[in-house]
């Protein structure tokens, strides 16, 4: 390949200026004097995609040699992002590709804007897997994420009348340049019928499924440029397609149209992603999907290993799997079916090999987020996993007997099959049992795991239970989306922070420098500018940049508390009415976030956000005072103007209920002040940032358990606090949706009498918290510091650092690099 890259693949700006100009010509079919905007990205996107087909070609190539162990990230979810930026950012040809492109008439930024966002996943647990494969290209790991390639990812959000409004995601409409379709990579997977048992050949005992349907599987791949270096790993997603030979009865019989039918059936599998960040249990078609991609991906292991020419008993060896959440928990049962039925292994082989090759990923502890499925479906779609899941759970709870003769109660709890109400499968128990490692996703997550959710198993097996803190890739949240304060780290720590985040440390000298400080000061105000201005595009409302950016953006959940952020805005709106001359800085409050199209308090709390935002907008009294913003369409590209123009950082959920978080790592690095309880990743940003650079507020998790467990009475806060009653009072009112005074009723009075996640037993703590917050803004030089020292050390929650403890404690596996 490396022939080829003298002349097509030059990472100069006139042979990208060439290709590009090509590129027009022959696949878009168009001269400049016609090219329309997205002409132009496609052929700068087509032309960046050679450049990193070379790299791409030669990596996997030196995977099919011998000797390697290649880590599979199994997800259902890949929320990757724009990857023009990304991509030139990787390969290090951002400034020509701007040359370049100047030279064509043609403005870079204005380009990058055009890309689609490929939303192919929810939030959190998408985007980690993301800026995971990042992390493993960049450290030069041999690593396959895998996944589904949905037709139609994540709804755009849009506002009307104040409500959210899902619109579908067309992101494939004009065309996916970075994606090559690979048809001869291609598997079935069976659906439905019943199971039949017969001796083979030799002898032996053997189980057929003999499935009342046929899906096929075929791989659409993306190359994943890592930063710098010569690795270019494979993101494998799969697209569903009808099996042509499953038709033939029917044609046969002239059941044209049902032939056909069978065929739009089969493509709907990965026809859209489910968009709720929370199981939706008993969804059919949700089981199929997790069920297509993980069996794809096995067999696509499968016959990856032949081609190394490796046995199957070496299938651990070659392979290790990391199982992101329970989505892809078949695995266990769809490994040890191809184990034992394809390849004919023995049951004790074959569970050696699959706990070996598996490990999982919790991220949640959230008793409603755990996934189970009900018997009758699973059985239905899933004959033959089912019986060899009763088949692991009796060997299971064998071995439970064994430990703890006589402990029935044990073994009910261990189960794989909760028999309490109609049975059902849990799938983190299937996960646990499958697995040879299990981790939470930052450290309080990891001990509160072992404490409630895996108790029993973590008694059982404790040298299989693990922490790894989540991290997230500073190419694409710090040096892509913030290129002024990437400049002036470079010029201040050198340029190599970007693949080596500890570096940032060298900050803290400066901290204290008042030049310095300026310098930082005023690329904050010019990031702030720039969101002023995509704020005013997307909402019609002007904010000052100079007012405090005080934002809010992840997925509206109420144990995410959007709502006590609103509370707060409310108050201080109430205040200021009544004393205009409080001397309260200037602030922005900034909200994103999409909700579940079926989770009605969630779009309760928008529409609440949305009133508020109006009032507050039009009271002349509020001017130069107070902004309230609801961002549409939170995601990804967003996200990167939004990060580094934010000042400070709310990360309010009730302690205990928020795995890791990842977005509060985001804005640590671009040198934003967290507000926040002691909950998931927080915890570990105060430990690092210093609690003097944190603002910190609330119930600690062991305090809300214990509020939950002897009765918690959230009207008690409303009597003893007057501001927050007239807060909740005017919402009833309908005072923030002009008048109607029945719409925001099921929200307070949620509050009132139950308030699950305690925004009231935390509000008093966090408004006094809020007035820290105030009086440090007010001293510029103190906020400076803070904020370059928030930067500094932000270090450790790059995913680079995540990345290796996965290989070292998990996988076995150490950087190339
Ligand atoms: C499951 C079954 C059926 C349908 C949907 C789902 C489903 C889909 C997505 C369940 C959960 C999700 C997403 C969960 C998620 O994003 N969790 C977040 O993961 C982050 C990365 O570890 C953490 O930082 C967050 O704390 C956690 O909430």
């Amino acid at each position: 390949p490396r022939a080829a890259e003298a002349s097509r693949h030059g990472l100069d700006s006139e042979s990208l200026q060439r290709d590009v100009l090509e590129n027009l010509v022959s696949l878009q079919a168009r001269y400049p004097a016609i090219a329309t905007p997205h002409d132009w990205y496609m052929a700068l996107a087509y032309s960046v995609r050679d450049r990193l087909l070379v790299r791409w070609v030669e990596t996997v190539q030196s995977y099919a040699a011998r000797d390697v162990r290649i880590a599979c990230y199994l997800s259902a979810e890949f929320l990757i992002g724009p990857q023009l930026g990304n991509n030139l950012v990787n390969l290090g040809i951002e400034a020509d590709a701007r040359e370049a492109m100047l030279a064509l008439g043609q403005d870079l930024d204005a380009v990058m804007a055009l890309e689609e966002e490929p939303g192919l996943g929810n939030g959190g647990l998408g985007r980690l897997a993301a800026c995971y494969l990042d992390s493993l290209a960049t450290l030069e790991m041999p690593a396959i994420g895998y996944g589904i390639r949905y037709e139609f990812g994540i709804f755009r959000q849009a506002i009307r009348d104040g409500w959210q409004v899902e619109e579908t995601d067309k992101w494939l409409q004009k065309g996916n340049p970075w994606e090559i379709v690979r048809p001869e990579v291609a598997y079935y997977v069976n659906f439905g019928g019943h199971t039949h048992s017969e001796t083979d050949a030799e002898g032996r005992f053997r189980v057929r499924w003999i499935a009342a349907n046929q899906v096929k599987g075929v791989a659409c791949d993306t190359p994943v440029q890592g930063y710098r270096v010569e690795t270019c790993n494979t993101l494998r997603l799969w697209r569903s397609e009808a099996v042509e030979s499953f038709d033939l009865a029917d044609f046969n019989v002239g059941d044209y149209y049902g032939a056909v039918e069978q065929k739009v059936v089969s493509e709907t599998l990965s026809k859209v992603l489910y968009p709720n960040d929370e199981p939706e249990m008993g969804k059919r078609l949700r089981l199929a999907q997790q069920y297509f991609f993980v069996s794809c991906s096995l067999q696509d292991m499968l016959r990856l290993l032949q081609q190394k020419g490796e046995p199957i008993e070496r299938f651990a060896d070659v392979f290790v799997a990391q199982l992101n959440d329970t989505h892809p928990s078949i695995a266990v049962a769809e490994l040890m079916r191809l184990l034992l039925d394809e390849c004919g292994l023995q049951w004790g082989q074959a569970w050696d090999i699959t706990q070996r090759a598996l490990a999982y990923t919790n991220h949640t502890l959230l008793p409603e987020a755990l996934e189970t499925w009900g018997l009758p479906l699973f059985r239905g779609l899933l004959p033959r996993p089912l019986e060899i899941i009763y088949e692991i759970n009796r060997r299971f709870l064998d071995e439970v007997r064994q430990r703890h003769p006589g402990d029935e109660s044990r073994v009910s709890r261990m189960s794989l099959i909760d028999e309490s109400g109609d049975r059902r499968i849990r799938m983190a128990h299937l996960a646990t049992v499958g697995s040879h490692a299990i981790n939470g996703v930052a450290a309080l997550h990891s001990t509160l795991l072992r404490e409630t959710v895996l108790r029993d198993f973590a008694e059982l097996w404790p040298e299989r239970f693990h922490n790894v803190t989540n991290g997230v890739t500073p190419r694409r949240f710090l040096a892509l989306c913030n290129p002024g304060l990437a400049r002036l780290l470079d010029q201040t720590v050198g340029e190599g922070w970007i693949a080596d985040l500890t570096r940032l440390r060298g900050l803290e000298a400066h901290a204290d420098d008042e030049a310095f400080q300026q310098r930082w000061r005023a690329i904050k105000n010019a990031n702030k500018e720039a969101l002023a201005k995509h704020i005013h595009s997307a909402t019609g409302v002007a904010v000052d940049p100079r007012a405090l950016f005080d934002i809010q953006v992840k997925r509206i959940h109420e144990y995410k508390r959007q709502h006590l952020n609103a509370l707060y805005i409310v108050a201080l709106y109430q205040r200021l009415r009544r004393e205009p001359q409080l001397a309260l800085a200037p602030r922005c409050f900034v909200f994103g976030g999409k909700a579940a199209p079926g989770y009605a308090m969630a779009k309760l709390i928008i529409r609440l956000i949305n009133g508020i935002a109006e009032v507050v907008n039009n009271d002349p009294a509020m001017e130069g005072r107070l902004k309230v913003v609801f961002f549409p369409n939170f995601n990804v590209k967003s996200a990167h103007h939004i990060y580094p123009a934010a000042d400070l950082s709310e990360q309010i959920s009730t302690a205990g209920k928020e795995a890791s978080g990842t977005g509060n790592m985001k804005f640590m690095m671009n040198g934003v002040l967290t507000i926040g309880t002691l909950d998931g990743a927080n915890v570990e940003i105060r430990e690092e940032a210093g609690a003097e650079n944190f603002f910190l507020f609330g119930l600690h998790a062991q305090d809300v358990e214990r509020l939950q467990r002897e009765g918690y009475r959230p009207a008690d806060h409303v009597t003893a606090n007057d501001e927050l009653r007239e807060a909740l009072e005017l919402i009833a009112s309908g005072h923030f949706l002009r008048g109607q005074s029945d719409v925001f009723r099921p929200l307070v009075e949620n509050l009132t009498q139950w308030d699950h996640f305690l925004a009231l037993a935390d509000y008093a703590d966090y408004v006094a918290c809020q007035a820290r917050v105030d009086a440090a803004w007010q001293d510029p030089a103190t906020w400076t510091r803070m904020s370059i020292l928030n930067t500094a050390r932000s270090g450790k929650f790059s995913s680079d650092r995540a990345i290796r403890e996965y290989g070292d404690r998990i996988w076995g596996l150490a950087p190339m690099k």
